[in-house]
Order: structure tokens, then C-alpha cells, then sequence
């Protein structure tokens, strides 16, 4: 007894043929050696990451990687790493408006991690190593091009995809931009202050690229391959587009599918100059999303006529096409646009699309409303009874005791296996946020869903939320 397992493996090594060494020395306890980091060190990260083998994880410690020490456009491929913070730090990733955190162009699966990071000032820029891409190349702070990852637990502030390398101003997705067949995750992240030029102020998730096949100028074909995001428990603030698509929170298009879900967005603008701009809140144009039990408050199409009316549609929510996403237990409200569109818009229904749309609360009756189906489940007012709605009385969207949204949405198993896969759903940490909410409280509490980001929690040991709710 008391034998170690790495004395166990000493033990054993003796009697192991060459070959057999050889499979010995790729063993995870054999190779294994993280790497540490500080600020300024010997190393940055980039050099971390060229140094570190498949599996490695990579920790930093606390304080600000700049990217004047070379912590700018790290791109690796062929191998999965965990980028993330040491226990208990908060490190801050600082791109200083010279370019992206991180570029990746393939030869990623959701192994590979990023998390516990603070990403600041991104700036969606050329870099060599995308000399054979052109067009809408965004992601102010990571850019997925056929790629995957997982992202958890990581704030994105202040990035910016307004520029492109082309003279193009189409780059899309202020901090995260995920085209040409990316599948990536991105758990309980904060994002705020991000802006694109283009389709999603903090995240876009679309299809298109254009990839350069020869020297010369006509060189270029346009390639079109859906990508696909699960977004997870996460809080988009303040985020912006000044396009005619906009997006102000996360965006999808071109046939991509995905998830939105346990997510609060709110304080996301869109403005563009002639229309006011779709889609404050969320954009979904052509894509099967699955945007449930989410949040959506006072988002914004700001641009207005002469007359001080907004001339933008879909505050909350813009839908411009099939396929559809279904909209299930989200509260809608106090979203800013065209009336009859200030929550939900969806321009191009018909009453044959059947938009599934039902156990939500919306501000407002949207102009398409007859075209839901599930309609009678939705309620419509201006208080679903948030603790506190006001920012400034320490604003909470989670609910009251008394809150009609408390028991008001509907059961999402049958749905999760159109929009997960049969891995996803035996994941921990997925299973992980379809069970807990935006606050990080169980779900499901009582006898269904509630409606919107957060489920009414009365924790009969602390009774806290009994304190603030009632
Ligand atoms: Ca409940």
C-alpha cells in the first residue's frame, strides 16, 4: 500500500522494450509539463504556445500581457491547448489596438481551451498569416476560420473589427468572428464594449470566405460554409454595429446554426444611417438558432427620423429568413425600434413559416405576431417582476418570488437534440449550463423553467434569494 502511481510507473519502466518506451514517453504523466507564465517573463505567449505540446496547458499569472511584448496574433495549429489562468488570478490580455489575441485557421477541436481571461483593446488587423483569406475577416479579438474551440469563463472588452485589410468595411463580430465551418463554444463569458463594422457587435457567426488560389489579383474564389456556435450563459452589454445588419450582441448568417441559451443581453446598439439598423439585441438572418431562456433588455436601434421616432427594426430580436430559429422562454422588453417591431421583428414572415415562438414575455405584440406559433403562451406587459430592472437601483433581472415568468416556460429536452449533439449532451460541461442559469443557480427550480436568463432560486439554507426577492 501507499505505492504511487508515478512510483508504480518507475517500477515497471525496466521491463519495457524500446518500442514499448517509446508509447511510455507519450504517456500524459511523462510529458505533461505545463507551462507557467508571468508578465514581461522570459516568455511570452506566443513562444509558450510555440514551445508547448498536444495536451499542454498554459497558465498565467496575474497582471497584463501586452502586446508589445509579443502577445499579438498567436496562431498554432495541429495541436489542442488550454490557454488559461493560474488558480485564483485574473490575467488581462492586452492587445493595445494592435491586433488579435489569437488567429486560428484549422487543426482545432473543442479540446483546445481558452480560459479565465481578460481580453482588452483587439483590433481586427491583417497579419501574415492571413495572406490567403479576404473579405469579411473580423473577430477584433479572435477569428475562427474553419476552426473550433472552447472559450470559457473569459471577459471581452473593448475590441474592435471596424477595420479591414482590404478597404472593405465589412469586418464582422467586435471580439469573436467564427466563418468558413467554425464550431466553436463560448461558456459563461462576459462581453462588453466590443464594436464591428459590420454583423455582430460582440460575436458573428457566419459562413462566407474568400480564399486566394493564385498569385494574381483575380485569384480569389468565395467559399460558403456554415458554422456553428453554442453560446452558453453568457452577458452581452453595451455592445455596438453601425450597420444595416447589425447585431448588437451576438449575430448569425449564412445558414449557420447554433444555440443561444441562459444569456442576458442588454444595452446593445445598432445605428445605421439611413434604415436605423436591425437586430439591437440578437441578429439571426438564414440561420436555425435556438435562442432560449434568454434576457433581451433595452437593446437599441438608435438611429431616429426627423420627427425623434427610431427607424430601426427588431430592438430585441431581428429574423430575416429560413431557416428560422425558435425563440422559447426569453424575455423581450424595453427594446427600442420601429413599433410593432421594438421586441421582435421578422420581416419576411409568412403565416405559413410558423415561427415557433412561445412561454416568453415580450414588451410589446410584434407586428408578425399572428404568424407565432405557441402565441398562447406569450404574455405581454412591462413588468415580469425583475428584483431590479433599474440601473440605478443595482440593476438584477432575476426574478421575484412573485414574478409571472417563475414556472411560466417550457420543458427544452425535446428540442436539445435538434440543436446539440448526442456528445455534446453526455459533456459535463455541457450538461453543466443546461442546468444552470445565467447566475449560476440550478435549473430547473419548482415545477418548470422560468422564463428569461434567470430561474427563480429560493435556497432554503442561506434563504438570500428569499431576502431579495420578496
Ligand atoms: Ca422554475
Amino acid at each position: 500500500m501507499g505505492k504511487t502511481i508515478e512510483g508504480f510507473l518507475k517500477g515497471t519502466r525496466r521491463f519495457l522494450t524500446a518500442g514499448a518506451m517509446l508509447a511510455y514517453s507519450l504517456m500524459p504523466s511523462e510529458t505533461y509539463a505545463d507551462i507557467h507564465l508571468t508578465p514581461g517573463g522570459s516568455q511570452n505567449i506566443a513562444q509558450a504556445v510555440a514551445q508547448a505540446q498536444p495536451g499542454e496547458a498554459i497558465y498565467l499569472s496575474d497582471g497584463t500581457y501586452k502586446a508589445s511584448d509579443g502577445n499579438l496574433n498567436v496562431s498554432y495549429s495541429g495541436k489542442d491547448l488550454t490557454i488559461t489562468a493560474e488558480q485564483g488570478a485574473k490575467p488581462v490580455w492586452d492587445l493595445e489596438s494592435q491586433g488579435r489575441a489569437l488567429i486560428f485557421t484549422g487543426g482545432h477541436t473543442k479540446n483546445n481551451i481558452i480560459k479565465g481571461i481578460t481580453f482588452r483593446n483587439g483590433l481586427a488587423t491583417y497579419d501574415e498569416s492571413l495572406h490567403n483569406y479576404d473579405g469579411t475577416l473580423g473577430g477584433g479579438t479572435m477569428i475562427f476560420i474553419g476552426d473550433s474551440s472552447r472559450i470559457e469563463d473569459c471577459d471581452f472588452e473593448n475590441s474592435n473589427a471596424a477595420f479591414s485589410p482590404f478597404g472593405m468595411n465589412y469586418a464582422d463580430g467586435g471580439a469573436i468572428d467564427a466563418i468558413a465551418g467554425s464550431n466553436i463554444e463560448i461558456l459563461k463569458s462576459r462581453f462588453t464594449n466590443n464594436k464591428t463594422s459590420h454583423i455582430g457587435g460582440a460575436v458573428h457567426v457566419g459562413a462566407d470566405l474568400n480564399v486566394r488560389v493564385g498569385d494574381g489579383e483575380d485569384d480569389w474564389v468565395t467559399k460558403f460554409i456554415p458554422s456553428r456556435a453554442l453560446i452558453l450563459n453568457c452577458n452581452f452589454y453595451d455592445n455596438f454595429s453601425p450597420a444595416c445588419q447589425g447585431g448588437g450582441g451576438p449575430a448569425f448568417n449564412g445558414n449557420s446554426k447554433g444555440v443561444v441559451m441562459n444569456c442576458l443581453s442588454r444595452n446593445n446598439r445598432v445605428n445605421y444611417y439611413s434604415s436605423g439598423g436591425l437586430g439591437g439585441g440578437i441578429e439571426v438572418v438564414n440561420s436555425g438558432v435556438l435562442i432560449a431562456n434568454n434576457t433581451i433588455y433595452n437593446n437599441d436601434t438608435t438611429n431616429y427620423n426627423s420627427s425623434n421616432n427610431p427607424l430601426g427594426v427588431g430592438g430585441g430580436i431581428n429574423l430575416g429568413g429560413y431557416p428560422y430559429p425558435k425563440i422559447i422562454n426569453c424575455v423581450v422588453l424595453g427594446n427600442i425600434a420601429k413599433p410593432g417591431s421594438k421586441e421582435i421583428s421578422f420581416l419576411q414572415a409568412k403565416k405559413d413559416d410558423n415561427l415557433e415562438a412561445s412561454n416568453s414575455y415580450l414588451g410589446e405584440v410584434p407586428d408578425t405576431f399572428n404568424y407565432f406559433t405557441g402565441k398562447d403562451t406569450i404574455q405581454i406587459g412591462q413588468n415580469p417582476g425583475f428584483v431590479s430592472p433599474n440601473p440605478q437601483n443595482a440593476e438584477d433581472f432575476s426574478l421575484r418570488a412573485d414574478s409571472s415568468c417563475v414556472d411560466a416556460g417550457t420543458d427544452l429536452t425535446p428540442y436539445l437534440n435538434e440543436y446539440f449533439t448526442a456528445e455534446e449532451l453526455a459533456d459535463p460541461k455541457i450538461i453543466y449550463y443546461l442546468t444552470h442559469d445565467f447566475a449560476g443557480n440550478p435549473r430547473v427550480f419548482g415545477s418548470k423553467p422560468d422564463i428569461g436568463a434567470f430561474e427563480f432560486y429560493r435556497n432554503a439554507a442561506s434563504d438570500s434569494w428569499m431576502n431579495k426577492g420578496l
